[in-house]
């Protein structure tokens, strides 16, 4: 009967959404329009990517995205999908995308109370080979829905009131924080909802995995390369880290969100502020990890404190288990004594 009663017991992401608005009683139901509509985005995306191989969908657009990369097909179509669901919510007042040079001001008959910065198909360039990629994104709330400005969203990550994201890989899960906590959701494609699978996920203190991109050693910085030695040959008799690195930050964190260890994009010579993007990708994955008890770290700050000057400003990040990430600040710590 348990099985059976386990069957019927469907936590799905809305109803989810919707016990959690309850506890604040002057919400309006407007979070969990928005939420509904990234949602269905994901929905949209995970069945294009899913056919990307079929469908022939892979492959160039011809036209290059404001990062100067080739635009894949999947990214164009995936931008498009997110940016009409959001204005269509009537929740939002301004979008940023990865894709997009300039921020979206929503007109204003259809202007909401939030902002969203996403990048609605993160780690495009694995799709031909098959490689999870994801959703990724973070919510403000807007002081002024009637007149907006860009400072709406040059805000710290600590403003964000939620961020999650949606990966596409073996099963296309959900992972959400509203503030209290973190929750993963995969989709039964035979109900087409997000259900519960992973309540009230908490990152292991410590992990045993690191994960980088060995390939930048030679242009790391002191801190850096000094953490990384100590990864491969620990000096206190431990056995070393297991190195994994799949090139795609959703699969990367949420590897490293359920099993521990640390990400780390740091900053190199030839990228002095790193690679990541820091309002839709170092902010929401941060706001994550330090919701499930990791913590986030830019190698000169807590990276939820940045507050951003431009919205396609980058950040060097090292995120992950508690513990882990404490050793990276007391590296940076000592160099910055020097
Ligand atoms: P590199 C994918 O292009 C991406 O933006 C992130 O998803 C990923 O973590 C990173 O870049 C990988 O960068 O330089 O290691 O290939």
């Amino acid at each position: 009967h348990a099985a059976e009663a386990n069957r019927t017991d469907l936590m799905t992401i809305t109803r989810f959404v919707l016990n959690e608005q309850s506890k604040y009683p002057e919400s309006r139901g407007d979070f969990t329009i928005l939420l509904s509509n990234i949602v269905l985005g994901c929905k949209f995306v995970c069945a294009a990517v899913n056919k990307a191989g079929l469908a022939k969908l892979i492959g160039l657009a011809g036209e290059t995205n404001v990062q100067g990369e080739e635009q894949k097909k999947l990214d164009v179509l995936s931008n498009d999908v997110f940016v009409k669901a959001l204005i269509s919510s009537g929740r939002t007042c301004i979008l940023v995308s990865e894709e997009d040079e300039q921020a979206t001001f929503v007109e204003p008959s259809r202007r909401g109370r939030y902002a969203v910065v996403f990048d609605p198909l993160d780690g495009s360039s694995n799709i031909d080979c098959g490689v999870s990629i994801g959703t990724i994104f973070g919510i403000y709330m807007v002081k002024d829905s009637i007149e907006p400005t860009l400072d709406e969203v040059l805000q710290p990550g600590k403003n964000m009131v939620a961020a999650g994201y949606c990966m596409y890989g073996s099963s296309c899960t959900f992972v959400l924080s509203t503030g209290a906590g973190v929750n993963g959701f995969t989709l039964d494609p035979s109900l087409g909802e997000f259900i519960l699978t992973h309540p009230d996920i908490k990152i292991p203190k410590k992990g045993n995995i690191y994960s980088v991109n060995e390939g930048n050693a030679k242009n790391w910085d002191g801190p850096t390369a000094k953490y990384v030695e100590r990864c491969k040959f620990p000096k206190d008799g431990s056995s070393p880290k297991s190195l994994r690195y799949v090139g795609s930050m959703v699969a990367d964190v949420h590897r490293t969100l359920l099993y521990g260890g640390i990400f780390l994009y740091p900053a190199d010579k030839k990228s002095p502020n790193g690679k990541l993007r820091v309002l839709y990708e170092v902010f929401p994955m941060s706001f994550l990890l330090e919701q499930a008890g990791g913590q986030a770290f830019t190698g000169k700050q807590r990276a939820l404190d940045l507050v951003p000057n431009e919205i396609h400003e980058r950040s060097p990040i090292f995120l992950g288990s508690y513990e882990d990430v404490e050793e990276v600040k007391a590296l940076y710590a000592a160099e910055d004594k020097k």
